[in-house]
């Protein structure tokens, strides 16, 4: 009898049956892109955290009674850095989600920099016109460019906005750039602080959300007491139970069709932020797919 070999080497640890991407219904692209991080770093280290820690993630989801795991999730190699610049890796991360979208998979993306995002959001709105952006985030992410560069961090949200609509939750940090005041004026900003004190704003924000959804998730949305290992901790942060409630709000009124996790900048030694980071990543995976 052959040796049976545990805890393989990807996302939740899965056996060659339910990890083939063949089969596979969700698919993990790792993307350790860092390249215009502006404060603490170790970004690029952050997709290897969270594969490493989902590899202790309970796969039964008490809330579904079930494995969904069983979907089959498939784990990528970790996409290549190209040397030439920002526009060519932007180009080479837009190329690997279109074919992989093509092959039929839903794309859970892990950062790496929140840079990545936009080029995943285009490749998502050429399948699903009817695209819109749910973003988390502690910071509005738009100013129009950032240190000479429109591909940095600090604008991912100016860049998807030229591709769809979205609505950002969690927001604590402001820039006061042109595109955050119009944003502000249409109520595509929710406060951590207007989210924590007012239930009645989940319909606000799911009228700002067309049919199909993608989510971009920044880490730095949550509180630090969940994850303090994000470049730019901020304080007064969104929380675990009412972040999921809005996610499994959203995928019951409307279809969420991709998503990344970025901005984990794991913590050496920490561990629990590389946890609920993967926690997150197959939570999502569960509320878009796990019907
Ligand atoms: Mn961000």
């Amino acid at each position: 009898m052959r040796p049976k070999h545990l805890y393989p080497w990807n996302f939740l640890a899965l056996e060659d049956t339910l990890s083939n991407y063949e089969t596979a219904k969700a698919v993990i692209l790792p993307i350790p892109y860092e390249s215009t991080v502006s404060y603490g770093a170790g970004t690029r280290n952050g997709p290897q955290a969270i594969i490493a820690a989902s590899r202790q993630v309970e796969t039964y989801d008490q809330e579904f009674g079930a494995a969904p795991c069983n979907m089959g999730i498939a784990t990528l190699g970790e996409l290549e850095q190209v040397a030439s610049g920002p526009d060519a890796m932007m180009k080479q991360i837009e190329e690997a989600a279109a074919g992989i979208l093509a092959d039929g998979k839903f794309l859970m993306t892990l950062g790496g920099e929140h840079s990545i995002s936009p080029p995943l959001v285009r490749a998502h709105k050429a399948l699903y016109p009817n695209l819109s952006v749910l973003q988390f985030d502690a910071h509005t992410d738009l100013r129009p460019e950032y240190q000479g560069s429109k591909y940095s961090h600090a604008c991912a949200m100016s860049r998807i906005w030229e591709t769809c609509g979205f609505v950002g939750v969690g927001v604590r940090n402001f820039c006061g750039s042109e595109n955050e005041n119009r944003a502000l004026l249409e109520g595509r900003l929710i406060q951590a602080v207007d989210f924590h004190k007012n239930v009645d704003i989940v319909p606000n924000i799911l009228s700002l959300l067309a049919d199909d959804v993608y989510i971009t998730f920044d880490l730095d949305g949550l509180d630090p007491s969940v994850i303090p290992a994000v470049g730019t901790p901020e304080p007064g942060g969104l929380f675990w139970d009412e972040t999921m409630d809005l996610i499994r709000k959203v995928s019951r009124q409307r279809r969420i069709v991709g998503a990344d996790v970025v901005e984990l900048a794991p913590i050496p030694g920490m561990t629990y932020p590389d946890f609920a980071a993967a926690r997150l990543a197959y939570k999502i995976m569960t509320y878009a797919l796990w019907k």
